[in-house]
C-alpha cells in the first residue's frame, strides 16, 4: 500500500461513498502517515505543531487534487479569468477555513477527538499570515473566497512578504513593534513554483535600435540589475464547490548571474552579499494603512509583483490562445488601489517593446484589460512618485508614461480648449516643486472601469478626488459596495449562531446571504430569541476568558461589550471613544450611587510605527484602562481593555462576542469599512456616523435598528468652510471640559504631565477630525444605547434584525456585481470526480 508518499485526504478517491466510520478511519490514517512522512515523527514524539502540520498537509493535498482538475477545466473551456492584483492579501489562518469549505469540519473534529486530539488546539498552532494592513488586504481575501465559491476563474497576484504586518506588543502602555516571523515553522499552504520563475529588470537606461529585417525603430531597456521572481501558490477553496483558485505570491531572489563580475574578480563574498539586495524586495510589508510611503523599496515591490504577474498572465494567455490580440477577451485585471497601477505602463511596455504592437493597438488592449478600484479619499494616501526616483528605477516606464500623458492631454485639449487648470489637474505628472508621477491618474487613464467601495464613497470620488476624470468619462465610473465572506465571518467564527440559524431557516444562507431575511419570521418566537441571546452570552464568556488569559483583566460578561477594532487612525476617532470612557468614569466617580448600565469597552488595532499621534492614542487607551480598571468605585460597571496585536484570528473571536459596534469615523472619511458588516452579521448593533458603508447598512437594517449620530459629510464641510472653532465646545460643554481637564491634570500620565499634550493640542487647536464637534451627539447617542440595552428583549430583537437584513453585504454579491458589470466573466464549475 501507500507507504512512500503523503496520503491525500481524499474521501472520494476510492470511488465509493464512504460511511462515517470509514471516513473517520481514513482521516486518521492520513494524519498518521503525514506525521511520519512530512514531519518525520511518530506518535511518541509528535507535538501539537507536528499534528497541525500533518493535518494541514492532509487538507492541502485534497485541495491540490481539486486544483489540478480546476486548472484542466479552465484551460479546456478557454475561460475568461479575473486577475486580482493586490499588494496585500490578509488571508487569515487557512486550516479551519479549508475544513469548512471542504465540508470536513465536523468529521475532522470527531476523527481527532477519537485519537485524543483537540481540533481547536491544533487550529491555534497555525501562524497568522498577516500579509496586509487592514481593510484593503482583508477585502482581497474575502474576494478570493467569493470568487471561488461562485466558480469564477481567478488568480490573486501579490507579494510573498517574508515578514508580514508587525507583531504589536504593549510595553508600559506603549505600542512596541516586533518582527512577524510567520514563516519560521514553514508554510504548509504554499507550493513554490521555480519552473514558472520570471526575470524582472530594474534601473539602467533605454536605447533605440533597429530590429533585423525591420525598418521601424524599437526601444530596448538595458537594465542595471535583474531580479528573479518565484511564484508561491496557495490554493483557495470555495464553499461547497469542486473549484479551487490560486493565490500566487511572488518572492524575489537574486538572478543566477547575480554579480558575475565581482565573482570573477575574486570577490566571492561581495557577490553573495549582493544577493541580499535582490532578496530585500519581498522582505517586509510596509506597515502603513492609507498613508503613502515614498520609499524606493516600496516602488520596487510594486513594480516587482506587477511585472512578475503580467509575464505570468501573458504566458498563460499565449498557452491557451496563441496571440495577445485578444488578451482583453480572456483576461480582466483588477487593480486593488493604486499599488499595482504601474501595471498600465508595464503592459504597454511588454506589448510594444517585447511583442511589437503598435501604440494604438497596445493602448486599446491595455485599457480594455484593466479596471481600477479606489479605496480612499484621504489625500495623503494618493500615491505619487518623484519623477527622479521613478526614472532611475524604471527609465522605460517613465518614457511610456510621458507618451501616454502626451496623447491623453492632447485629447483633453480638444475637448476643453481653454482650460489649462483642468489640464494641469488631469496630467499624469504633477508639476510645480518636485515633479511627481500621479499613480491614481495613471490608473484612471489606463482602465475602462473605475469604482469606489461604497455608495457615498463613489459619489465623493465623482464630486471631489476624481471629479475631472468623471466629467471626462462618466461611463467609466460605478459603485461596488464592499462585502465580506459569510463563511469565515459567521459559519467559521460563530459556529453556535450559525447552527441556530441553520436549524431555524436551513443552511442556504451560507451561499445566499439574503436568505437570512427568513429569520424575521421568527422574531416573535420567544424560544428562538432566548436561544439567540444565550449564544451571545456564551460567546461573551469565551471572550472574557480570552481577555483574562491574554491581558489578565477580569471583565463582567454581563456588561455590554462595546467594541472598536480597526487600524488606529485619527479619522476613525478611537480618541472620541476614549473621551466617552473618561466621561463615563467621571460620572461614576462623581455620583457613585447613580444607576449605570455596565460596559466593557474593548479596543484593538495597530498604529503605523511612524504615526506618532496614533501611537499616543494607544497609550491613552492603556493609561485610561490602568486607572479605570483599578478603581473599586467603578468595579463591575466599567472596564477598558486594549487587546494587543489585533489580527484576523483575534477578529474571529471578537465579532461573535460583541454587543456594540463602534463605527464612528468623521463623515466623508471612511471609504467603506468592512468590520461594520462583520459586527452586524454577528448580531451586534452599530453606533455610527453617516460614513462609508454605514449609510447602506442603516438603510438595510432600518433606522430603528441603528444608533446614528454626528455631522454629515456636508455638515463637516460647511463647518470647516466657516472655520471650525473647537474651543467653543470646550467652553460650553462642562462634561467635555472636565474630560479634557482630567487628561491635562496628568491623572493618566503619572510622572509625565505633558505626555498627552499633543492630543489636547490637536483637539483644541484644529480638531481636524471634528471630535469636539461630534462629542456631545456621541455621548447622547451612547446614553440611548445604554437605555436600549437595559431592555434586553428589545435589544435582542434589534440584533436579530441586523443579522436578518445584512445579506446585501455578502462578498458574493459584491463579486457577482464586479463579474457582471466590470469583468464580464462567467462561472466555470468544475465537475465532481
Ligand atoms: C478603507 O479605508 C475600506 C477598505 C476596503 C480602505 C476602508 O474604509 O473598507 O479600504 N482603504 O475597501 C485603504 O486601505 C489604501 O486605502
Amino acid at each position: 500500500s501507500n507507504t512512500t508518499t503523503e496520503v491525500p485526504l481524499s474521501l472520494e478517491s476510492a470511488g465509493v461513498a464512504l460511511d462515517a466510520e470509514a471516513q473517520v478511519s481514513q482521516i486518521q490514517q492520513a494524519l498518521v502517515n503525514n506525521l511520519y512522512w512530512v514531519q518525520g515523527k511518530d506518535e511518541q514524539f509528535a507535538n501539537a505543531h507536528d499534528y497541525y502540520t500533518a493535518l494541514a498537509h492532509s487538507v492541502r493535498n485534497q485541495l491540490l487534487q481539486k486544483r489540478i482538475r480546476t486548472a484542466k477545466t479552465y484551460a479546456q473551456e478557454r475561460a475568461k479569468t479575473v486577475y486580482y492584483m493586490s499588494a496585500e492579501f490578509l488571508m487569515g489562518r487557512q486550516l479551519g477555513n479549508g475544513l469548512i469549505n471542504l465540508g470536513l469540519y465536523d468529521t475532522m473534529r470527531h476523527a481527532l477527538a477519537d485519537c485524543g486530539l483537540d481540533l481547536d488546539e491544533l487550529l491555534e498552532r497555525e501562524a497568522e499570515p498577516g500579509l496586509g494592513n487592514g481593510g484593503l488586504g482583508r477585502l482581497a481575501a474575502c474576494f478570493m473566497d467569493s470568487l471561488t465559491t461562485l466558480n469564477l476563474p481567478a488568480v490573486g497576484y501579490g507579494i510573498r512578504y517574508e515578514f508580514g504586518i508587525f507583531t504589536q506588543l504593549i510595553r508600559q502602555g506603549h505600542q512596541v513593534e516586533a518582527p512577524d516571523k510567520w514563516l519560521s515553522y514553514g508554510n504548509p499552504w504554499e507550493i513554490a513554483r521555480p519552473d514558472y520563475r520570471v526575470e524582472i529588470k530594474f534601473g539602467g537606461h533605454t536605447e533605440v535600435y533597429k530590429k533585423d529585417g525591420d525598418d521601424d525603430y524599437q526601444v530596448r531597456w538595458i537594465p542595471a540589475q535583474t531580479v528573479i521572481g518565484i511564484p508561491h501558490d496557495v490554493p483557495v477553496p470555495g464553499y461547497g464547490t469542486e473549484n479551487v483558485n490560486l493565490l500566487r505570491l511572488w518572492k524575489a531572489e537574486a538572478g543566477e548571474a547575480f554579480d558575475l563580475d565581482a565573482f570573477n574578480a575574486g570577490d566571492y563574498f561581495g557577490a553573495v552579499a549582493n544577493k541580499m539586495i535582490s532578496e530585500n524586495i519581498t522582505k517586509v510589508l510596509y506597515p502603513n494603512d492609507e498613508t503613502r510611503q515614498g520609499k524606493e523599496l516600496r516602488l520596487q515591490q510594486q513594480y516587482f509583483f506587477v511585472a512578475c504577474s503580467l509575464q505570468d498572465i501573458i504566458r498563460l494567455h499565449l498557452r491557451d490562445h496563441g496571440s495577445l490580440e485578444n488578451l482583453a477577451e480572456f483576461a480582466a485585471i483588477q487593480l486593488n488601489d493604486t499599488h499595482p497601477a504601474i501595471g498600465v505602463a508595464e503592459l504597454m511596455r511588454l506589448l510594444i517593446d517585447e511583442y511589437n504592437f503598435e501604440w494604438a493597438a497596445a493602448w486599446q488592449i491595455t485599457q480594455r484589460t484593466f479596471g481600477y478600484t479606489n479605496h480612499t479619499l484621504m489625500p495623503e494616501a494618493l500615491e505619487k512618485w518623484s519623477v527622479d526616483l521613478f526614472g532611475k528605477l524604471l527609465p522605460r516606464h517613465l518614457e511610456i508614461i510621458y507618451e501616454i500623458n502626451h496623447r491623453f492631454l492632447a485629447q483633453v485639449k480638444l475637448r476643453y480648449p481653454n482650460d489649462p487648470d483642468r489640464l494641469e489637474r488631469l496630467s499624469l505628472i504633477e508639476e510645480g516643486g518636485e515633479r511627481r508621477v500621479r499613480m491614481a491618474n495613471l490608473a484612471c487613464v489606463g482602465s475602462h472601469a473605475i469604482n469606489g467601495v461604497a455608495a457615498l464613497h463613489t459619489e465623493l470620488l465623482k464630486q471631489e478626488v476624481l471629479q475631472d476624470f468623471y466629467e471626462l468619462w462618466p461611463d467609466k465610473f460605478s459603485n461596488k459596495t464592499n462585502g465580506i465572506t459569510p463563511r469565515r465571518w459567521l459559519l467559521q467564527c460563530n459556529p453556535r449562531l450559525a447552527q441556530l440559524i441553520s436549524e431555524t431557516i436551513g443552511d442556504s444562507w451560507i451561499t445566499n446571504l439574503d436568505d437570512l431575511k427568513q429569520l424575521e419570521a421568527h422574531l416573535d418566537n420567544e424560544v428562538f430569541r432566548h436561544a439567540w441571546q444565550a449564544i451571545k452570552q456564551e460567546n461573551k464568556w469565551s471572550l472574557a476568558r480570552y481577555i483574562h488569559d491574554t491581558v489578565g483583566i477580569k471583565v463582567n460578561p454581563d456588561s455590554m461589550f462595546d467594541v472598536q477594532i480597526k487600524r488606529i487612525h485619527e479619522y476613525k476617532r478611537q480618541l472620541m471613544n476614549v473621551l466617552h470612557v473618561i466621561t463615563l468614569y467621571n460620572r461614576m466617580v462623581q455620583n457613585p450611587g447613580d444607576h449605570v448600565v455596565p460596559r466593557t469597552v474593548i479596543f484593538g488595532g495597530k498604529a503605523a510605527p511612524g504615526y506618532a499621534m496614533a501611537k499616543l492614542v494607544v497609550k491613552l487607551v492603556n493609561a485610561v484602562a490602568d486607572v479605570v480598571n483599578n478603581d473599586p468605585i467603578v468595579a463591575g460597571r466599567l472596564k477598558v481593555v486594549f487587546l494587543p496585536n489585533y489580527n484576523v484570528s483575534q477578529a474571529q473571536r471578537l465579532f461573535p462576542a460583541s454587543d456594540l459596534s463602534e463605527q464612528i469615523s468623521t463623515a466623508g472619511m471612511e471609504a467603506s469599512g468592512t468590520g461594520n458588516m462583520k459586527f452586524a452579521l454577528n448580531g451586534a448593533l452599530t453606533i455610527g456616523t453617516l460614513d462609508g458603508a454605514n449609510v447602506e447598512i442603516r438603510e438595510e437594517v432600518g433606522a430603528d435598528n441603528f444608533f446614528l449620530f454626528g455631522l454629515t459629510t456636508e455638515q463637516v464641510a460647511a463647518c470647516k468652510a466657516v472655520g471650525h472653532n473647537p474651543w467653543c465646545y470646550y467652553d460650553t460643554n462642562p462634561e467635555l471640559k472636565r474630560t479634557l481637564d482630567v487628561i491635562a491634570s496628568g491623572l493618566f500620565s503619572p510622572g509625565e504631565p505633558d505626555l498627552f499634550l499633543p492630543i489636547l493640542d490637536s483637539l483644541l487647536v484644529d480638531d481636524p477630525y471634528m471630535v469636539m464637534a461630534d462629542f456631545a451627539a456621541y455621548v447622547q447617542c451612547q446614553e440611548h444605547v445604554s437605555r436600549t440595552y437595559e431592555d434586553r428583549d428589545r435589544w435582542v430583537r434589534m440584533a436579530i434584525l441586523n443579522t436578518a437584513r445584512i445579506g446585501k453585504f455578502s462578498a458574493d454579491r459584491t463579486i457577482a456585481d464586479y463579474a457582471r458589470e466590470i469583468w464580464k466573466v462567467k462561472a466555470v464549475p468544475v465537475a465532481g470526480e
